[in-house]
């Protein structure tokens, strides 16, 4: 979005007119960039007519109080993206409150992550030992599934900028993988699938997809032929994180969605034009979604029938039009979708994909059996498994579901949810001009993007609340300096009308997460000594060791002490200190700070860590912990001493 549309936004107007006033100004400020097309279209479906800023009560049972009192837990978790801070977002709902950080991408201060030697190990390091990367862009976050529903087991997160996955492991909430992308640039869409295409008993997440958006040359030779970049669609194993596999494909990548009997994968794509400026990439009034028939892909890959691409040994197959006009033997499908969709989102009957229009203000419903069909030769065209593309409102991003059969689609431009019945939908596309899908409106503050709801891409899907990332917060809160939060909104979606009920800051800028029960994960209270396999299990075992330059210093903590009171060392060594925290007591945490050498870090109970740096600097290190832990916490300290 240009500075012209955000100067628009901020006029200062009320209610209704300014959603209209936003309407407007926001599309006239893109009609710069061609936003135009869309609204010269208002909606003209028959549609419910537009809810007032809810204050009245909730005509359904209600999805509970957003206040909890005073020890009370929430009953949801929500994880969402860091955004810019490139880590996971730990929430409670539908209070809201921010309970963790999980670092993945950039370095953390509280928890030591990108000094440590295991979170650097994670991270990924440079010859010298110094991080490849240091800044990120998260978006999207999607965890594993068995039998439909979150298992508790891992969740992913992606870094656009240097087309990273990371995992997170569920039990403790921390990063343990972090896998970046071959041969690719701006990978966005992540999705893990549901179940084995194959083996009905692998009825768990094993893979997980990665679109990637922007499209690069694939040989040197054609940096300066942009008609001949190219993008990767990739599946990354859910267990040891390496490639599987790559999809050459036309077009690009947006977000991407997998069905819930394993088979297909989907990508929305918005320059099948291949652009490199934006007026080409939207130049075309059909982009599409693309299907990836995951069986056949393996099949191939299996037959040896790929290639691979510079460095990189994972395996290509060839997904280009071109090469795929059988449907018999293709391994992908093109299905048409108007101007430049962005969400794809899977029903939770396991039926459909819904495509957001974004630039055309419809929803596009794919039926999954037709595309199936299309793919064992039993429909003439893909574009037949399009069973309704109806309007829904200007600037449609991403849908969520509430296990009712309705979706709830943000409308980016309008500043609206809109809750629409698909099946009604696709009676009123069939012809059914009477088929009222548009259920219900709400105004949200302001331009939002992703939107989910309660175990939205689950089986168990609960239709209790729905949370909103608005893009822009302008008025919601007090202004502190010219750099606004977001504002992620909770709304009660129990009943048939959509209740709003609670704005939340937040920094910049979260994009995508997921909610689902508490009882769905398993954390564990403390760490094991056995996870680390240079702990150190016994005070007795403290000390330093010293071989030629190299020495390291073993020490452990027990509340409210080190093991070691102090240690030396000399200028010039390189120091490797290991730390074991062997309270046992859960939320016992230590942490350990070197003045002047740029450490700390923090070790839960049980848990063991290391650093290493060059004592480069001779005097007295007052080493000591940073993390409350004890009457005499200010008192824990060691004394590093290097000697000159
Ligand atoms: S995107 S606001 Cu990066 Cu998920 Cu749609
Ligand atoms: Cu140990 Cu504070
Ligand atoms: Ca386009």
């Amino acid at each position: 979005m240009d500075v012209g549309v955000k100067n628009k936004l901020a006029a200062p107007e009320t209610g209704m007119a300014r959603r209209r006033f936003l309407n407007t100004a926001a599309a006239a400020g893109l009609a710069g960039v061609g936003m135009a097309a869309c609204s010269e279209k208002p909606a003209s479906a028959p549609v419910a007519k537009a809810s007032a800023p809810s204050a009245q009560p909730n005509p359904g049972e209600g999805a509970g109080s957003i206040h909890l009192k005073p020890g009370e837990l929430d009953t949801y978790y929500g994880l969402w993206s860091g955004g810019h801070s490139g880590d996971m977002r730990v929430l409670g709902l539908p209070s809201g409150r921010e309970i963790t950080r999980i670092p993945c991408f950039v370095p953390d201060a509280l928890v030591g992550w990108g000094i440590t030697n295991e979170s650097k190990k994670v991270m990924g390091t440079k010859p010298d030992g110094s991080l490849k990367y240091t800044v990120a862009d998260s978006h999207h976050v999607h965890a594993s599934y068995k039998d439909g529903n979150y298992d508790g087991r891992y969740a992913w997160i992606n870094d656009k900028i240097n087309s990273r996955l990371a995992r997170i492991r569920l039990d403790y909430f921390v990063c343990d993988k972090i896998t970046e992308l071959p041969n690719v640039q701006g990978f966005h869409g992540i999705f893990p699938d549901k179940r084995d295409p194959v083996d009905p008993a692998i009825n768990y997440t094993t893979r997980v997809f990665c679109g990637a958006e922007f499209h690069v040359p694939l040989s040197l030779a054609d940096i300066d032929k942009p008609e001949k970049y190219r993008t990767l669609f990739s599946c990354v194993d859910a267990e040891s994180m390496e490639l599987r596999w790559q999809v050459l494909i036309d077009g690009n990548c947006d977000l991407t969605a997998t069905s819930y009997d394993g088979k297909l994968a989907a990508t929305n794509q918005y320059n099948v034009e291949g652009g490199a400026k934006y007026e080409d990439m939207m130049s075309a009034e059909r982009d599409a979604c693309l299907f990836f028939n995951i069986a056949r892909i393996e099949a191939a890959v299996k037959a040896g029938k790929f290639k691979t691409i510079g460095d990189s040994k994972v395996p290509v197959v060839d997904g280009t039009r071109e090469a795929n006009t059988d449907p018999k033997t293709a391994l992908t499908a093109y299905v048409s979708v108007p101007k430049n969709p962005h969400g794809v989102n899977a029903s939770p009957d396991g039926k459909y994909f819904i495509c957001a229009g974004k630039l055309s203000p419809t929803g596009t419903v794919i039926e999954l059996q037709k595309v199936l069909d299309w793919f064992d030769g039993k429909l003439e065209k893909a574009d037949q498994a399009i069973v309704a593309e109806v309007e829904l409102g200007l600037g449609p991003l991403h849908t969520a579901f509430d296990g009712r059969g309705n979706g709830y689609t943000t409308l980016f431009l309008d500043s609206q949810v809109v809750k629409w019945n698909i099946e009604a939908a696709i009676k009123f596309h069939a012809g059914d001009k009477s088929a009222k899908y548009v259920v219900d409106r709400v105004d949200v503050q302001y331009q939002p993007g992703h939107v989910n709801a309660s175990q939205s891409e689950t089986v168990a899907a609960d239709g209790k609340w729905l949370a909103v990332g608005c893009k822009f917060s302008k008025d919601r809160f007090l202004p502190a300096g010219p750099l606004h939060p977001e504002n992620e909104q909770l709304i009660d979606i129990s009943g048939e009308k959509m209740v709003l009920l609670a704005d939340h800051p937040v920094r910049g800028e979260p994009h995508d997460f997921i909610i689902f029960k508490r009882e769905l994960v398993r954390p564990k209270p403390v760490y094991e000594l056995g996870d680390s396999d240079i702990a150190v299990k016994d005070p007795k075992d403290s000390g330093v060791e010293r071989n030629g330059k190299k020495v390291t210093v073993r020490l452990t903590s027990q509340a409210p002490a080190f093991s070691l009171r102090e240690f030396r060392v000399k200028k010039g060594d390189e120091v490797t200190l290991i730390l074991t925290n062997l309270d046992k007591v859960e939320d016992l945490t230590h942490g350990f700070a070197i003045p002047k050498y740029n450490v700390n870090f923090i070790v839960n109970p049980q848990e063991t860590k290391s650093v290493t740096f060059i004592a480069d600097k001779p005097g007295v290190f007052w080493a000591y912990c940073t993390h409350f832990c004890h009457a005499l916490h200010l008192e824990m300290r060691s004394r590093m001493i290097v000697e000159a």
